[in-house]
């Protein structure tokens, strides 16, 4: 499946957009009025008596200016305040009749409008993007049938089984209530506290402390329903389901250095990759998958398939690709839009129903809950981004900023005042809850077929290649490294030593406790390749390039290869100790987009240096120009340099062995690191430069 980049896909006018138009203003070329639509001549000063008097209570438009100012924030979301949204569409690849009534899924030439809304877990509102977290995944649909949320993250698993114990895990991950400190992380004692006293975490904080958990962007992660839910056909068979979203690009991710530098470079690294993604017309595309069961397979596995700190291993049930995603309009008003959106796993349409794990049947309750005390009352389906695109007739009224004018005398049922309307309709047309039998004792407990807590933690390590196991070691000794508490530190040593004994004995290690001493690992020795990110889709496609130069650059080992570049769908930023034009070697010029303040390494995919003596003499007196190689070098990132920009790495990186040209001068490549000298073919050297790029790192440099 190839990324949209013919722009094809530019926003039609849905119903969901001539809907939203209904509600949106423009004040360019209008008059400044009060909220009562009083026209105004003066916003600049107070009415006062005598100009350096007191300002005076009649004064309305002071009053209300300021009320409504002192009234413009509402309460962040309890979890997931950090977050980033864009509207696009959906489309199903072929009829789902046989699985799901569900009408979005059923006509290839539909297009269902959608609202994404991507977040971290833990952070504020104003925390970093790129923090180590999960990210949420939460997916409006706009469907015929009325509004379906599929709200989701971008880890399969999760760090609980019951609901209730959601208010525990997020305590213990949020800042520490006394000092309220550290902002947007794990690294601290009281989320560790809370893992080793709940082995039921064990397998999500594997995911967390690998690559998963800091994405190099929203449109290079997948995302995953995480619960079981079951699809219903029209003859009422019903199917376990899981739903996943797998992006066009690759699942990518950042290094943890990398990530912790560029909270500080660009906290809103993330969402700024969104919306110009979006602007550029590079619109991210996922491609929607279901694994589903028979009901008679409940019990085919050694896992309980109602158990969410468990996933379906695709080599088990395969992942059925049915449709794809596409993102291709940013929001007009990020409060409007994104902050006001209410998802809730509990809004489904017919053909779509839940299943009895437990984490999801508690979530059923919570959002609707939440929405009530964030967004201030029950008419929050009213809000333009939450309206569905079908009509709304029911007896509910009133209530905190209601907006619709509900005519007639008539507001319950049954009635014949208004022949029973708005009626209810025929079984087929509406949405049914699947009849399932359920039998039992009402208990406080957790079923047997949940208690085994560690083998897929054991499985999903297993599935690491060698550089994501290096990866996950690397974030525990960021993470429990920072746990105060000796105790506990040795308590995580002991409680990894259950899932890999060799994981455990490299924490132990890095964090100056003691090796386990008792004898661990499950015994589980099978893989699932595709959870680990080695096996991802490679493309060059909207990956950024930094081109490090100087007054005096090769002319022609700039622009054929940045066109190269371009036309590989790459594209590149000129970075320069000053901003401004640059003079080549013969004359030619050049615009520096960028300079080294307000550029750096972590911002880019890869780097190139071109030739030419007197620009590799500047950059080479530039200390952060050296820098930025060395730091691109040190996150495996692609990097290419042409003839003095070959001596300009070996220096700057104090590597004369990397990647030397061959005997002849010409190519040479190793490690992400392709080089050149006196080219005669540019082509060659571009597309090697393309192929490191569309590799994302080079970890073999280690
Ligand atoms: Fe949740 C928000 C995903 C378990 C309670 N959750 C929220 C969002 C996402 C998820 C993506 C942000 C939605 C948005 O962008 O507005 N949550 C999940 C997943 C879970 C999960 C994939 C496990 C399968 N959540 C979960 C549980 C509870 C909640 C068990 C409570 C019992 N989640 C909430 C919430 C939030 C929320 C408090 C905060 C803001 C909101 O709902 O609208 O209700």
């Amino acid at each position: 499946m190839q990324q949209n980049q013919d722009k094809s896909a530019a926003p039609g006018i849905d119903k969901k957009m001539r809907q939203l138009e209904e509600f949106s203003t423009d004040h360019k070329g209008r008059e400044l009025t009060t909220n009562q639509g009083v026209k105004l001549t003066n916003t600049d000063d107070s009415l006062k008596a005598g100009v350096r008097g007191p300002t005076l209570m009649e004064d309305f438009h002071f009053r209300e200016k300021i009320t409504h100012f002192d009234h413009e924030r509402i309460p962040e979301r309890v979890v997931h305040a950090r977050g980033f949204g864009a509207y696009g569409f959906f489309q199903v690849y072929e009829p789902m009749a046989e699985y799901t009534k569900a009408k979005f899924l059923q006509d290839p030439a539909g297009k269902t409008p959608v609202f994404v809304r991507f977040s971290t877990v833990a952070g504020s509102r104003g925390s970093a993007d790129t923090v180590r977290d999960v990210r949420g995944f939460a997916v409006k649909f706009y469907t015929e049938d009325g509004n379906y949320d599929l709200v989701g993250n971008n880890i399969p698993v999760f760090f609980i089984q019951d609901a209730i114990k959601f208010p525990d895990v997020i305590h213990a991950v949020k800042p520490e209530p006394h000092n309220e400190i550290p902002q947007a992380s794990t690294a601290h004692d009281t989320f560790w506290d809370f893992v080793v006293n709940t082995p039921e975490t064990a397998h999500m904080v594997m995911w967390v402390m690998s690559d998963r958990a800091i994405p190099r962007s929203f449109r290079m992660m997948e995302g995953f329903g995480v619960n079981t839910y079951r699809f219903v056909n029209a003859q009422g068979k019903a199917r376990f389901i899981k739903f996943h979203w797998k992006p066009v690009l690759g699942v990518h991710s950042l290094v943890r250095d990398e990530a912790q530098k560029l909270s500080g470079k660009d906290p809103d690294f993330h969402r700024r990759d969104l919306w110009d993604a979006i602007e550029q017309g590079n619109y991210p595309e996922y491609e929607f998958g279901v694994q589903m069961l028979d009901e008679e397979q409940e019990f085919n596995f050694d896992f309980d398939i109602l158990d969410p700190t468990k996933f379906w291993p695709e080599e088990l049930v395969p992942v059925k690709i049915i449709g794809k995603m596409t993102l291709n309009r940013n929001v007009e008003n990020f409060f409007a839009e994104t902050e006001q959106v209410a998802f809730c796993p509990g809004n489904v349409v017919p053909g779509i129903d839940f299943s009895n794990d437990p984490l999801l049947q508690g979530r059923l309750f919570s959002y609707q809950d939440t929405q009530l005390i964030r967004l201030g009352g029950p008419n929050f389906h009213e809000i333009p981004v939450n309206r569905p695109v079908v009509a709304v007739h029911n007896n509910q009224r009133d209530g905190y900023h209601r907006l619709t004018v509900d005519k007639g005398t008539v507001s319950y049922s049954p009635n014949a005042l208004q022949q029973n309307c708005p009626a209810p309709v025929a079984e087929e047309d509406g949405y049914v809850h699947y009849a399932e039998r359920v039998d039992g004792r009402k208990i406080r407990g957790r079923s047997d077929s949940f208690r085994d807590f560690y083998s897929q933690a054991t499985l999903f390590w297993n599935s690491m290649s060698g550089p994501e196991k290096e990866h996950i070691i690397d974030a525990f000794h960021f993470e429990v490294g920072n746990v105060k508490d000796k105790t506990l530190k040795q308590r995580v040593v002991d409680m990894f030593n259950q899932v890999a004994p060799e994981l455990a004995g490299k924490i132990a290690l890095g964090i100056g406790a003691n090796p386990p001493v008792e004898p661990g690992g499950t015994g589980v020795t099978a893989a699932s390749a595709a959870v680990s990110q080695e096996n991802t889709i490679r493309t060059p496609l909207t990956r950024k390039v930094a081109v490090l130069a100087e007054n005096g650059f090769c002319y022609q080992g700039l622009n054929q290869v940045v066109s190269l570049l371009l036309n590989a769908g790459v594209s590149a930023d000129i970075v320069s100790s000053r901003m401004g034009m640059l003079t080549g070697t013969d004359g030619k010029q050049m615009e520096a987009v960028k300079d080294f303040t307000t550029a750096n390494a972590v911002l880019y995919d890869a780097v190139y240096v071109p030739g030419g003596a007197q620009s590799i003499q500047s950059l080479l007196k530039t200390p952060d120009a050296r820098e930025f190689i060395n730091e691109a070098y040190k996150h495996a990132k692609p990097i290419a340099a042409a003839d003095e920009g070959v001596d300009f790495l070996q220096a700057a990186a104090g590597r004369a062995q990397l990647a030397p040209p061959d005997s002849a001068g010409q190519l040479g490549t190793g490690q992400g690191v392709v080089t050149i000298r006196a080219a005669s073919d540019w082509r060659s050297f571009g597309e090697e430069f393309v192929k490191a790029i569309a590799m994302h790192r080079h970890w073999t440099r280690a």
